[in-house]
């Protein structure tokens, strides 16, 4: 994800919201919900948590240390944890602004634009042998363990609000931002034909989204992308502090983060979707394939680097997506139908 390297006010397309004077008209800071211990935690959920994370799209905790053992107690509670090529073998990444020779670390002090964390993952591999979806994660985590000397603010755009502003602002956008028309690449993988916005059988939708040179698209649709992009405003832009953890809805916020000097340090973990697991099945035929070359790696085991490690999780209810009201869903249905037909 760090090959996302975009500069203060270089690209004036997409990172206006890295303007000064725009973030100064922010004023709005969160406070951290203060945990002692993932018991106390479990006890506030229902009254702290899950209507706060239901209205915003995230939620900060303000924790006694900042030991990896917390994270990951904090995690245990949200799901299974997603490995990714750089994680270590409990799932941990560092997020580092200096190289410090270790292992399991992306480095880089530069901004950081508006991204889903895995958005370039739509793909399949296998868990005892059944075919799993992989995708993004549906919760990224991200412990504070040094804040910046200067710079580094996390910045959360909410995709619902986006959403919403898109249908009463500028529908003509619909269309292409729900068209399965985007191709990412990323290292070696390649994903073509997903959308930026998707909504699944239940009604929730999704973003999946990450504005920069590994994104293609038709050209027709450039434009149309690139004013949603544009248009994009963060709800929350504020530096981690020591101890803080950020637990955000991937599946609903787009996150980024501003450049920054010192040697800030993070930790990031990936909680994975396994929303979707129950819809694959192989078909039931003695119909063998008309042709397989033996000298093919199965591509079932390119993403298994993207699994979770354990299938066992006693997680806590907290559903992830855009939720919107009926009428709100009709009406961006109806503008599609309308739209597309033109
Ligand atoms: O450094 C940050 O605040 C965020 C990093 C990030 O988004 C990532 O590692 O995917
Ligand atoms: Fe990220």
């Amino acid at each position: 994800m760090f090959s996302r390297k975009v500069h203060y006010f270089k690209k004036m397309d997409g990172y206006l919201f890295f303007s000064r004077s725009y973030t100064s008209t922010l004023h709005k800071k969160y406070s951290a919900i203060p945990v002692c211990s993932t018991e106390q935690l479990r006890k506030i959920w229902d009254s702290k948590i899950t209507s706060f994370f239901s209205a915003h799209g995230f939620f900060l905790l303000q924790l006694e240390n900042s030991e990896p053992q917390v994270l990951l107690q904090i995690a245990a509670i949200l799901g299974q944890i997603q490995n990714n090529p750089n994680t270590d073998n409990q799932g941990i990444t560092n997020v580092v602004g200096f190289d410090t020779g270790q292992k399991n670390t992306v480095v880089s002090s530069d901004s950081f634009s508006l991204h889903t964390d895995g958005a370039y993952l739509h793909g399949l591999a296998e868990i005892n042998g059944e075919p799993v979806r992989v995708t993004p994660p549906k919760f990224v985590l991200l412990q504070c363990v040094k804040p910046s000397d200067e710079g580094g603010e996390s910045i959360l755009v909410d995709g619902k609000k986006a959403l919403v502003s898109v249908l009463n602002q500028s529908p003509a956008l619909l269309p292409s931002l729900f068209k399965p028309c985007v191709s990412m690449v990323h290292n070696d993988l390649l994903i073509s034909d997903v959308s930026i916005f998707s909504r699944n059988r239940e009604g929730t939708y999704a973003i999946r989204y990450s504005y920069d040179e590994e994104m293609i698209l038709p050209k027709y649709s450039l434009p149309n992308i690139s004013k949603f992009n544009s248009g994009l405003k963060p709800t929350f832009y504020q530096s981690l502090t020591s101890n803080q953890i950020l637990v955000l809805d991937n599946k609903r916020m787009l996150h980024g983060r501003s450049a920054f000097k010192g040697d800030r340090t993070l930790r990031r973990v990936w909680i994975y979707d396994d929303t979707q697991n129950t819809e694959l099945v192989r078909v039931q035929t003695d119909v063998k394939p008309y042709y397989s070359h033996k000298n093919y790696s199965n591509p079932l085991d390119l993403f298994k680097r993207y699994l979770p490690s354990s299938h066992i999780a006693q997680s806590l209810p907290l559903s992830v997506g855009i939720n919107l009201p009926t009428e709100t869903d009709q009406s961006i249905q109806l503008c599609l139908r309308v739209r597309n037909q033109k």
